[in-house]
């Protein structure tokens, strides 16, 4: 039998601070993901391998070579096909009811209800309306935010009706989806679906239940995580170019330090108010605090940054961590990869942590539902809150990791449109020649979780740097974003210092970072969007599948980055994933994950477990797709050759 192993803090995670506040842990005696992923590590392997079936009470059953089908017979490829689905119909759900909340509270602004939010953007508004054939002429903008809301509630509930928002994307691939049958029709009805074909007795061959998670999936990319970041950018602001510093040391040590975690922008985007109330800095101050620091972890820090500016405390796996430095007053959670852990770790400090969402509850956290109708009096009740437990910081047993990086963040396609062509010609042109050219070879998209059994974000950041030395140019979303920037990699400096010399000369002519956080998990729609609009610019095929793009989840953990890899795979786009799917049980499900889509879609899976590895990959298939397009040809080739040997020096 295996024998568990017990890593150091420095083969754990990356960053400085992570590292110091893992040994911390290890002296204060807190439990920690990293631990506990350690004694975990012999896991299950029906579990993962797919073949473990609890759908039915004849079971659970599972899959031997000497019991080859369950109780009622299905076999290893219907029983990992439906699990899959089953994780799909999960992830999309989650993106998609944050959505939800978004599109009802667009509705609450139209009808005059919307308490303190409002729309930030009207341009975002009408731009949004548009899109979706609205009349906006002679209409205010709490009627178009009405008319807005209700088209884009129809989304969730069309029972009949395919998802209007799919019509964003080219009229290619529209065309796929049609005649492969898998346009979504209503986001609720997808995901109940998956759970209707994949109960006991329902649907049992793999790849009609594999088509029903990419069309679910779209019911995600091209429905409810596109309809998330749309209102977001209406209610909240469209992102654009921003300086920042990421990582636990943005704490301060004289400072009420509060950190925001989840997902959805309502809470962050109050606490973001009322943080900057002068009657919550005198408050601080007679608290013998120099004031408040509010810094996020998460995607709910992604979205407060793209927007505000907001420090970053840390990704997904420090959220224990950041409670560890013994300075954190308050860690207000909503939904989505808040750990039960929480109060446990909390308890060996002064952390209140507070639950906001009555659809997220933990044990031992303190439970204040966040008050959407008296929403900034709602967060300054938390923060006042917060305050009034700084007294009870514990000096002796305080220590904030003196690590954080500068960085720039919030490139919507927008904000990316802008520089690349300026205010008044704002389009993708000069991107698409560099990539004709052969300045830039393509683009990657790495996105995604952390996950505590490998090393924290080693994979995500030696990829993208050999991608960008290979003048690869990068976009970034979610906990990967945060990666980048912890190494300071967001910077337009250290980034070009790393860049192949034909991306380093246009990033330089354009002004433009070679690494770009896109924002949130919900926002990498706005990489389907920039694909788009690259192909709407000419030049690079007709069809999502044409563009020299990928998209990478290095570290995945949740059920989200299934939804996400699936939906970009069925939008033309192949993912690399540095580890594989529950779904080697079935040879059949792998290969048609693997391989079958490509004909399908135009894109697939491809599993690479190390940075070079995927490196390798995505640059044979970036060269695949450029040689498809006509653009690698050999003069190209001969010119890039002697502009890197140049710049080598060579
Ligand atoms: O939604 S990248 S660990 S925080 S799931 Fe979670 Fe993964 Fe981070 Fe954002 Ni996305
Ligand atoms: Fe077993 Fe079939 Fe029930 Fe699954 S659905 S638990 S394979 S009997």
């Amino acid at each position: 039998m295996a024998e568990k192993v017990v890593r150091k803090p420095d083969e754990r995670a990356w960053d400085a601070a992570s590292v110091q506040m893992i040994e911390k842990a290890q002296v204060d005696c807190t439990d920690t993901c990293f631990n506990r992923a350690d004694a975990q590590a012999i896991g299950c392997k029906f579990g993962e391998s797919g073949v473990c079936c609890r759908i039915c009470y004849m079971g659970p059953c599972r899959i031997t070579p000497k019991t080859p089908v369950g109780v009622c017979g299905a076999d290893a490829d219907t029983i990992v096909a439906r699990n899959y689905l089953r994780e799909v119909a999960a992830g999309t759900a989650s993106h998609s009811d944050h959505g939800r909340h978004l599109v009802l509270l667009l509705k609450k602004i139209g009808q005059g209800d919307g308490g303190n939010y409002q729309i930030k953007d009207e341009a975002a508004l009408r731009r949004t309306a548009r899109l979706y054939g609205l009349e906006d002429v002679d209409k205010t903008s709490q009627q178009v935010a009405l008319e807005l809301a209700n088209v884009l509630l129809g989304e969730f509930t069309s029972q009949e009706d395919k998802l209007r928002t799919m019509q964003l994307a080219p009229l290619k691939r529209q065309a796929v989806w049609k005649n492969l049958k898998i346009e979504p029709e209503g986001i609720d009805r997808m995901v109940v679906e998956c759970l209707h074909r994949s109960t006991m007795g329902v649907d049992h061959d793999y790849r009609n239940v594999l088509m029903h998670a990419f069309r679910t999936s779209l019911a995600n990319g091209w429905g409810g995580s596109r309809i998330a970041t749309l209102i977001s950018d209406i209610v909240f602001g469209t992102p654009s170019p921003m300086r920042s510093r990421a990582n636990l040391g943005v704490l301060g040590a004289k400072t009420v330090n509060v950190i925001v975690h989840g997902h959805e922008p309502e809470l962050s985007e109050m606490l973001v108010a009322a943080s900057g109330d002068p009657e919550i800095a005198a408050l601080a101050k007679a608290a013998g605090a120099e004031g408040i620091t509010l810094a996020g972890i998460c995607c709910t820090a992604n979205e407060i940054l793209i927007r505000h500016g907001v420090p970053v405390a840390g990704s997904f796996l420090q959220q224990e961590l950041a409670i560890i430095t013994g300075a954190v007053e308050m860690m207000i959670t909503d939904v989505q990869c808040c750990m039960p852990s929480l109060p446990k770790v909390a308890k060996a400090y002064h952390t209140l942590v507070v639950s906001t969402s009555d659809l997220a509850k933990t044990i031992g956290a303190e439970h204040q539902a966040f008050d959407h109708e008296h929403a900034y009096d709602s967060a300054k009740q938390l923060l006042k809150k917060a305050i009034d437990n700084y007294k009870n910081r514990n000096p002796a047993k305080v220590a904030i990791p003196d690590v954080s990086q500068p960085l720039v963040a919030g490139f919507s396609v927008e904000a990316i449109k802008y520089m690349l062509g300026g205010k008044y010609r704002a389009s993708f042109r000069p991107l698409n020649d560099a990539i004709m050219q052969g300045r830039i070879k393509g683009l990657a998209g790495i996105v995604g979780c952390n996950n505590p059994k490998s090393k924290v974000d080693e994979y995500i950041n030696k990829l993208t740097a050999a991608l960008v030395a290979q003048n690869v140019l990068v976009v970034k979303t979610g906990c990967a974003a945060i990666a980048s920037a912890k190494t300071g990699m967001l910077t337009p400096e250290a980034a070009l210092a790393l860049a192949g010399p034909g991306l380093k000369e246009v990033c330089e002519a354009i002004g433009m970072p070679p690494v770009l956080h896109m924002g949130s998990c919900v926002d990498n729609t706005r990489i389907l969007e920039a694909a788009t609009e690259v192909v709407a610019e000419g030049g690079l095929g007709d069809d999502l599948c044409d563009v020299p793009a990928v998209g990478v989840a290095p570290e995945w953990m949740s059920e989200k980055a299934i939804s996400i890899g699936c939906y970009f795979v069925a939008s033309g786009v192949d993912v690399i994933l540095g580890h594989p799917f529950r779904i080697g049980g079935s040879e059949n499900v792998t290969k048609f994950l693997n391989e079958e889509t490509q004909k399908l879609f135009g894109a697939s899976f491809h599993v690479c477990l190390d940075a070079e590895a995927a490196a390798a990959r995505i640059m044979e298939i970036l060269d695949r797709k450029r040689e498809k397009l006509g653009i690698n040809t050999k003069a190209q080739r001969k010119l890039m050759d002697m502009k890197d040997r140049r710049a080598l020096n060579v």
